[in-house]
């Protein structure tokens, strides 16, 4: 697999210079300063390409940006609203610029307003270092108490509110703040970061719009954007919700196997793919992710490599992320499928035996506590999640022999 590394431009604490001393082949990065539906000019992106070719001093990284991460769906597009048509047309001429400039793989979701979602971002673990986690109790206490959406207590259990409620009577007024800006922090691949009253306004804009309703958009979407893509030879892939359970009385429709099979299926071309990520579809013990891997396997174009552990077997569920070897998906069959589907490109030809893959967030350990990088995305944790899988790949490679 070829192994790359999100960078977030130049504003991100983790350089360039540190992804080639964490050895990798290529860069995932995205215009995170374009808003959602706008455009992605020729001049812009070639600017991003030269941040990334290009060391402070001048010299070459030797680096490239191979895959992007994310080319955001816009709000209107998801719903179907105002200038929805227009942002068809902007995303297809974003399209032809990023082909231009040489990149094929894109990456987007499909998750209303909210892209992944944590209620603590520097969750202590056992050894001392932090990690992300989502807690359905205190999610709850956020949705229900400081929220306050309508109806939200209907969406868990009796047990569920009832915690929900315990916790809440217990927070200060500092603790409401922070869970409310951990759960609205999700957005580290956009341009836009929600505040809790434009939240909750917004939540109306989906009123009306079903599973069902979304899952349509998204297969419009599909269909106006793909054959662009196709004539390109472009790679979208859809990244699985995150995580992969309905938020905020939002519908989310790309949790599962039956999902992508379904999106997958409704537009059936190559230029029509998945961003497999272990880290998301791995917090619902209902989804076997080397098996997802398996059925998936020639439509996958970019791997999320990242693990969690669960707190319950229901979904929902809380749960935190674990070491890259460390949680409940079984990371060597995984890997294992994967390497299977380049050995399967290889023999067919395709020009894409190679599948890009990043190590996917990391625990925040050693000077990643204090050096401050965006949330998931610590230069330790990444690398040690990173050499980890390398030496899972090697050995798997080595068996191979
Ligand atoms: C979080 C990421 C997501 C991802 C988007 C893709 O760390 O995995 O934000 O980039 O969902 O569109």
């Amino acid at each position: 697999m070829r192994q790359t590394w999100r960078w977030f431009g130049p504003k991100d604490k983790v350089t360039v210079e540190d992804a080639r001393q964490a050895g990798v082949e290529g860069i995932v990065t995205a215009l995170h300063h374009v808003p959602t539906g706008a455009m992605w000019t020729p001049e812009e992106i070639e600017k991003r390409q030269r941040e990334v070719a290009f060391l402070p001093d001048g010299s070459m990284s030797g680096l490239k940006w191979e895959v992007i991460e994310s080319l955001p769906v816009s709000e209107e597009i998801k719903t179907q609203s105002g200038d929805y048509r227009q942002h068809f047309q902007a995303y297809r001429r974003s399209l032809e610029n990023v082909a231009r400039a040489g990149i094929e793989v894109v990456c987007y979701n499909f998750m209303p307003m909210l892209d992944w979602t944590r209620t603590d971002l520097a969750w202590r673990v056992s050894h001392g270092g932090t990690a992300m986690r989502f807690d359905l109790f205190d999610f709850a206490a956020f949705d229900i108490h400081i929220l306050k959406r309508r109806n939200a207590a209907e969406d868990f259990t009796d047990a569920v509110a009832g915690e929900a409620g315990r916790r809440f009577a217990a927070m200060n007024e500092e603790r409401q703040k922070r869970l409310a800006a951990n759960v609205t922090a999700g957005l580290p691949g956009a341009a836009e970061s929600w505040s809790l009253p434009q939240l909750a306004e917004r939540l109306a804009t989906y009123d009306g719009i079903s599973r069902e309703k979304l899952r349509e958009h998204q297969i419009d979407f599909l269909s106006e954007v793909v054959p662009t893509a196709e004539r390109l030879g472009l790679r979208l892939c859809c990244h699985p919700d995150d995580p992969p359970f309905p938020l905020l009385g939002l519908p989310r429709i790309m949790s599962t196997l039956d999902d992508y099979q379904a999106v997958l299926s409704a537009i059936d071309s190559p230029a029509n793919g998945a961003t497999f990520c272990t880290g998301s579809l791995g917090a619902r013990p209902d989804n076997d992710c080397a098996a997802i891997a398996r059925e998936l396997a020639p439509r996958i174009h970019f791997v999320h490599l990242r693990n969690v552990r669960r707190d319950s077997e229901e979904t929902p569920c809380s749960f935190f992320e674990d070491e890259h070897l460390g949680g409940q998906t079984d990371m060597v069959a995984v890997v294992a499928e994967l390497l299977a589907e380049e050995k399967r490109r290889r023999e067919q030809g395709r020009a894409d035996a190679e599948i890009p893959m990043r190590p996917d967030h990391g625990q925040d350990i050693l000077d990643d506590l204090t050096r401050g990088a965006q949330p998931g995305y610590p230069a330790i944790g990444r690398l040690k999640g990173l050499a980890e899988l390398r030496g899972v790949m090697a050995a798997l490679m080595h068996e191979e022999r």
